[in-house]
């Protein structure tokens, strides 16, 4: 399997993370993606390949163009002002608040953002757009015939809406490369997120269409981040209805339970019939993660990949979470052998 790598990742370099009321150093870090693609290149898995650039237009699919402009201006905007720090978010319209955008920079990070423990720093516009590309390349191997491909991304993006970003994500990279198979012919794609977390972006992205299932299986809500979305009685709306599907669990899921929720999830893609698959594939259900509560195993993910090998679809993996940084080159690359492996 190819996977597709930007050096460009390393200009993400935020030193800080609202964290417990203090600011900490990033879960979120450059090491996580430099220790996948060693693991990557040690373990022989194929070709590793720098991404072609496709500019705006294809994550204008998915994000809203003022949200780019946004983001694109946040760090300038919020330096001009001669702010000492990171920038942070710090107020939102709550509940029986205006929602529009602010022009003070302090009510712009909150109008665009729904948490706080991401901060804006110098490089992330560069890196999120490298990250976007990063995903549509890998996308367009996959379109133009490869059965599968691994788009590194970083910053992840599953947790990116279509005009907020949040949980270390810009750019929803699984939804722009969904999008875009769509828009190259693809007639259903499915979207399988394996992640720790709920892929509320992706899920709140197609909500209402039933030509893009969405599945994420996750920590339960109520419990972890992100708080607000991720429960089992959302369906998806309108046209969506039947095609958003959450999948939870508690504290201390071990895999031969997790796995149920994986096989659930692929009966459901299975009957869907799409031409396509993008996993938004996050290993911070590993045992040991810092700041999850999944106790899956390095072993685990061998049969993890071996079942999303087994729906036999064109596959896209874009990277999302995970921060147990010893493991997560193991942990990634056995889900990928192990999807290689049920397709010898
Ligand atoms: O949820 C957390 C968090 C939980 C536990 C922690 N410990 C035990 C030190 C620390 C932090 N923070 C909120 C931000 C979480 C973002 C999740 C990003 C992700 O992996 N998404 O898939
Ligand atoms: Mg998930
Ligand atoms: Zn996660």
């Amino acid at each position: 399997m190819k996977t597709v790598f930007s050096p460009l990742h390393n200009r993400r370099t935020a030193t800080t993370e609202l964290d417990g009321g203090i600011l900490i150093a990033p879960h979120e870090k450059p090491s996580r993606a430099e220790t996948i693609l060693a693991r990557v290149i040690q373990e022989e898995l194929g070709e590793v390949l720098q991404p072609q650039e496709f500019g705006l237009e294809p994550v204008l699919r998915v994000h809203t163009r003022d949200y780019v402009d946004f983001l694109r201006a946040s760090w300038a905007d919020w330096t001009a002002e001669g702010k000492p720090g990171e920038a942070i978010p710090a107020v939102w319209p709550g509940r029986g608040m205006r929602h529009r955008v602010p022009k003070d920079i302090d009510g712009r990070l909150g109008y665009y953002s729904f948490a706080a423990e991401t901060s804006i720093t110098e490089g992330t516009w560069d890196a999120a757009c490298a990250s976007a590309n990063v995903a549509l390349s890998a996308q367009a191997l996959v379109a133009k015939g490869e059965p599968a491909a691994f788009a590194l991304c970083r910053p992840p993006g599953h947790h990116a809406h279509a005009d907020l970003f949040g949980g270390y994500c810009f750019f929803n990279n699984a939804a722009i490369s969904a999008q875009a198979f769509r828009d190259q012919g693809s007639r259903r794609v499915a979207v399988l997120d394996v992640d720790f977390h709920h892929g509320n972006g992706t899920q709140s992205i197609f909500y209402s269409r039933d030509d893009v299932m969405t599945i994420s299986v996750h920590g339960d809500p109520d419990l972890v981040f992100p708080h607000f979305l991720g429960f089992e009685d959302e369906a998806g709306e309108g046209a969506g209805e039947g095609f958003n599907l959450n999948i939870v669990y508690p504290p201390g899921t071990p895999f031969s339970v997790w796995r149920e929720g994986l096989e659930t999830a692929c009966r459901k893609i299975e009957a869907f019939q799409p031409d396509a698959l993008v996993v938004a594939l996050g290993v911070d259900t590993f045992e040991d993660d810092p700041i999850s509560f999944f106790k899956l195993t390095s072993a685990d993910y061998l049969l993890m990949g071996d079942r999303l090998g087994k729906l036999n679809l064109p596959t896209l993996f874009t990277m999302e979470g995970g921060y147990d940084v010893d493991a997560i080159g193991v942990n990634v690359v056995n889900v990928l052998k192990g999807f290689e492996g049920a397709r010898l």
